[in-house]
């Protein structure tokens, strides 16, 4: 089998790539990445060349998707512009990569008669109120943000090119991950390194807004799970019922890393915030048989400070930058 990882250097395609290559010695993998703020090479220091190989490109770039595709089995397609503040502020480069540059793994991946893994977001089908149900399969989407609105048309793109062109493809959609090599923009690394630079955590407006957070090695497996026994054509709904309050997670991080309860603020808060994802995962775990392995946030959560603190060297570039483009924001 030959796996291509299109954003493999990111956050999660990076944590895929490393659940692979030890479940899977057989298979050859190539990570396709143009390296934007957010891909870093270091993510997959150490990989064997004999079993893996990188390619530097844009998903956007016709030839080099294209030559990357026909060179493979399977695509699991991760490359995105990800972070929310960031499309709030410049929208180009997510509708850029996010729909124009899944078009042309779509197109690639229908020339060559390839296999196509897509991964979304819950982000998709918009906000919950207190107490509506969870997202599932069948909810409708209903997009935010220029991030949310880019990824569901990314979505729609996948399911035209199944419905139209019969690829051979399935999406999954999964709540917020986390874990090592998340870039220190998002709220669970931002918090850790703050507290390690002896400043507060920061907390957007009130600090009610509710993510359901899933470790992304879980949601490595569960993609693994899907390439193996998935049914072409369908979407997979990925969490693992971790709903928590941005206040909830501030406290568990502030015991964690023995600080008092009350040292943290609250900033400006994100135009258009979303107040609430839930995920409905059963349809993976009863079709498949997928089980995830990090049940307990707090353990979970306990790892994570622990691999940024033994890491400071991984984030330590990132950081200036990151905190001086949120002080802009006023957050
Ligand atoms: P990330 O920002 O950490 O990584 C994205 C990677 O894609 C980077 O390595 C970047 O260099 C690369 N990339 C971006 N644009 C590219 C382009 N045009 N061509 C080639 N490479 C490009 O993101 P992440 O958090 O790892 O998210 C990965 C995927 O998972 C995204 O599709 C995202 O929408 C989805 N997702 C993320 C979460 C989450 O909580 N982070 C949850 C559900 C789904
Ligand atoms: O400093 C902060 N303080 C804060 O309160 C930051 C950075 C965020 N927040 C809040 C906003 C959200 O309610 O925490 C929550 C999580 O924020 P992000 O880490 O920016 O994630 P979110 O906007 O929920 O989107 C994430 O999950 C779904 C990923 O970035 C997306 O790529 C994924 O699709």
């Amino acid at each position: 089998m030959r796996i291509l990882v299109t954003g493999g250097a990111g956050f999660i395609g990076s944590n895929f790539v490393h659940l692979v290559y030890l479940e899977h010695p057989d298979w050859h993998i190539t990570v396709f990445d143009s390296l934007t703020y957010a891909g870093n090479e270091k993510n997959l220091e150490g990989l064997d060349p004999s079993r893996y190989k990188f390619i530097k490109g844009d998903i956007c770039d016709e030839a080099a998707i294209d030559a990357a595709v026909a060179d493979c089995d399977t695509v699991v397609h991760f490359a995105a512009e990800s972070h929310v503040d960031n499309s709030v502020h410049t929208p180009w480069p997510f509708v850029n990569s996010n729909i124009v540059g899944t078009y042309q793994v779509l197109e690639a991946v229908r020339k060559h008669n390839k296999h196509l893994h897509h991964i979304s977001t819950d982000e998709v089908f918009g906000d919950l109120g207190p107490n509506d149900p969870k997202f599932n399969e069948k909810t409708p989407y209903d997009p935010s943000s220029p991030y949310s609105a880019t990824k569901a048309g990314s979505d729609h793109l996948v399911r035209a090119w199944i419905r139209s062109f019969g690829i051979q493809a399935t999406i999954s959609n999964c709540s917020n991950n986390y874990g090592p090599y998340q870039h220190v923009e998002k709220f669970i690394p931002r918090q850790i390194t703050e507290i390690m630079e002896g400043r507060k955590p920061k907390l957007y407006g009130t600090g009610e807004a509710i993510r359901d957070w899933i470790h992304a090695e879980d949601h490595s497996s569960a993609i693994l799970t899907i390439l193996e026994k998935g049914k072409i054509g369908e979407t997979y709904m990925v969490g693992t019922n971790g709903e928590k309050s941005g206040k909830e997670s501030i406290a568990l991080i502030l015991e964690l890393m023995g600080k008092p309860a009350d040292f943290y603020e609250h900033v400006n808060d994100r135009p258009g915030h979303d107040y609430r994802y839930a995920i409905d995962g059963s349809k993976i775990r009863t079709e498949l048989g997928w089980q995830p392995k990090y049940t307990d946030f707090r353990e979970g959560l306990r790892s994570t400070i622990d691999w940024y603190k033994a890491n400071e060297a991984w984030w330590r570039p990132q950081k200036e930058a990151t905190e001086a483009k949120y002080k802009e924001l006023g957050r």
